[in-house]
């Protein structure tokens, strides 16, 4: 398996769920101003939609979307006796676990992230969706101030995908908007080492491409 990933894009969740459960799989680094790989390889052609993160497959098979990408990886940790990251489908646990991920990719990520590190994003779109994050990262704080995590007390691929968005607004300067209660959850996730590492990783990757 492979998976194409940018620094710091929301791949990072991806890539901390493969350091979390030890997957042996190859990271494949996009520059996503050029769409290009290290190789100087068109991206566009590899991936039409010229986005992050894409899993490929051992037979070639091209998987694209945060939810389903983060959920494939889930799988495969599963299959290596990782289980937990996916709880099993019909239980409530699974139910919460797609309930957050489709909270954080489209209310946090695409909502309000996007249009906040979109370059030609107007000004008052930008102040807008920023407004907009606070009342979002309040939901999840609620959540967090009732239980350790997303989903109950395991990390599961839910926690990953708001761990990129959380990283990205503390490395950003975003911040939380002001939003208290996020705190010992925040501090929890950073202690992960997989969190660490990948966020070393990634920093590092970033400042080489700048
Ligand atoms: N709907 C996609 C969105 C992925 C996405 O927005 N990826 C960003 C990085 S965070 C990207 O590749 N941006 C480059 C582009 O859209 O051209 C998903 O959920 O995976």
């Amino acid at each position: 398996m492979q998976l194409y990933y940018a620094p710091l894009a929301c791949s990072f969740a991806s890539h901390l769920l493969i350091r979390e459960a030890g997957l042996p799989v190859k990271l494949v680094p996009v520059s996503l101003t050029r769409k290009q790989l290290d190789t100087g390889a068109d991206y566009v052609t590899i991936a039409p939609k010229g986005q992050v993160p894409v899993l490929c497959f051992d037979d070639g098979r091209l998987l694209t979307e945060n939810a389903a990408v983060l959920q494939a990886l889930a799988r495969e940790a599963a299959a290596r006796g990782s289980a937990g990251y996916l709880p099993e489908p019909g239980t409530v646990a699974s139910d919460e676990v797609l309930e957050w991920l489709s909270f954080i990719g489209t209310e946090i990520h695409k909502q309000c992230l996007y249009p906040v590190f979109q370059r030609d994003a107007p000004e008052p779109v930008k102040a807008w969706a920023l407004d907009l994050l606070g009342g979002k990262l309040r939901t999840v704080a609620r959540r967090v101030a009732e239980q350790p995590f997303l989903a109950g007390d395991r990390f599961t691929v839910a926690d990953a995908y708001l761990a990129w968005a959380l990283m990205l607004c503390e490395q950003s300067g975003v911040g939380f908007q002001g939003v208290e209660g996020l705190h010992a959850y925040w501090t929890q996730v950073k202690a992960r080492p997989a969190f660490g590492e990948c966020l070393a990783h990634e920093a590092r990757l970033y400042r080489s491409l700048a």
